[in-house]
């Protein structure tokens, strides 16, 4: 069981659980600036967590086997630091995955507008991760170099895996600022969700909340012409459709342990459940009962907000 390393990090009580997020928040409004999926989000640096290690516990000793047991306790940064946008569907699938993982990571929310806390790279994307002060980019390579140091002999070329992860990045992420942003009171309720997460003042929590929401609003129409997206309701049920289809029955698309398909799948829609869209996805489609084994199986946020 590849997936099933489930160890515990014993300073869980210390975490933070805020890292759901949503995806393409419209930040200092700058619609031009918008990344093709309008992802965005205000500037919220908050860079002065730590993580002072790893203390990992078995959690099944019957699930584990002790080789895996072994390979996973190999991997041991001392830090890993996350350079996201809170609302970044690529961001949120890597945090998905650590969080599954149980590897504690400190976030480092980026300005997308001055990009300042990423200038030391040539990279000008989000997510960046690094571990032990390595950098690495791109969310599908990060989390393929991850399980390799987790699990080195896991097998990333697995046909139907690599499909659905393909999936994910070329049809899902795009799913979902049309729906998010629907309509203006969609809009307002993703950034005052949005917003809540975030460090902000009351100003610009106001500033972000309904300039946000505006521009948005017109992002995500402009989105749904590039994407062919005709109704945007339906192709958010109908991708979910298209997951529970590929499951074929099955508890994760991995068997009864989710594989990186799942973790990408949830990481992308985990944030979204708090919002009409996503309560709407589960209440009109199949998805639910994946989405709630997920949701038990990936746990509490593995982020670090504070000294521990
Ligand atoms: N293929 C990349 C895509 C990353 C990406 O497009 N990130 C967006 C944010 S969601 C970005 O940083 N866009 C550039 C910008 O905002 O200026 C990945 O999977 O990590």
């Amino acid at each position: 069981m590849r997936g099933v390393k489930r160890a515990v990090f014993v300073g869980r009580a210390l975490r933070s659980n805020s890292n759901t997020a949503v995806y393409g928040v419209g930040a200092t409004l700058h619609r031009d600036r918008m990344a093709p999926h309008g992802c965005l989000t205000p500037s919220n640096p908050n860079p002065s967590v730590s993580v002072t290690g790893f203390r990992y516990l078995s959690a099944s000793a019957a699930a584990t086997s002790l080789a895996q047991d072994a390979q996973t306790k190999a991997f041991k940064p001392k830090e890993l630091v996350l350079f996201q946008y809170q609302a970044c569907p690529f961001c949120n699938k890597v945090a998905a995955f650590l969080d599954y993982y149980d590897i504690p990571f400190k976030v480092v929310e980026v300005n997308p507008i001055n990009k300042k806390e990423i200038k030391w790279s040539d990279y000008k994307k989000v997510p960046i991760l690094t571990v032990d002060g390595e950098q690495i980019v791109d969310s599908s390579d990060i989390i393929d170099k991850l399980i390799k140091r987790i699990h080195p002999d896991y097998d990333l070329n697995a046909e139907e895996e690599k499909k659905w992860r393909q999936w994910v990045d070329n049809h899902l992420v795009h799913v979902l600022s049309p729906n998010i942003y629907r309509n203006v009171p969609e809009a307002l309720e993703s950034f005052d969700y949005i917003t809540t997460q975030g460090n902000f003042s009351f100003s610009e929590r106001l500033v972000a909340k309904y300039g946000g929401a505006a521009a948005m609003y017109f992002v995500s129409k402009k989105l749904k012409k590039k994407h062919n997206i005709t109704d945007e309701r339906a192709a958010l049920y109908g991708a979910a459709e298209q997951w529970v289809d590929a499951l074929k029955g099955r508890k994760f698309l991995g068997g009864l342990d989710p594989n990186l398909a799942d973790l990408a799948v949830f990481g992308v829609l985990r944030p979204i459940r708090h919002l009409k869209s996503g309560r709407d996805m589960l209440e009109h489609t199949r998805i639910g009962k994946w989405f709630s084994q997920m949701d038990r199986v990936v746990g509490q946020s593995s982020r670090v907000s504070e000294q521990s």
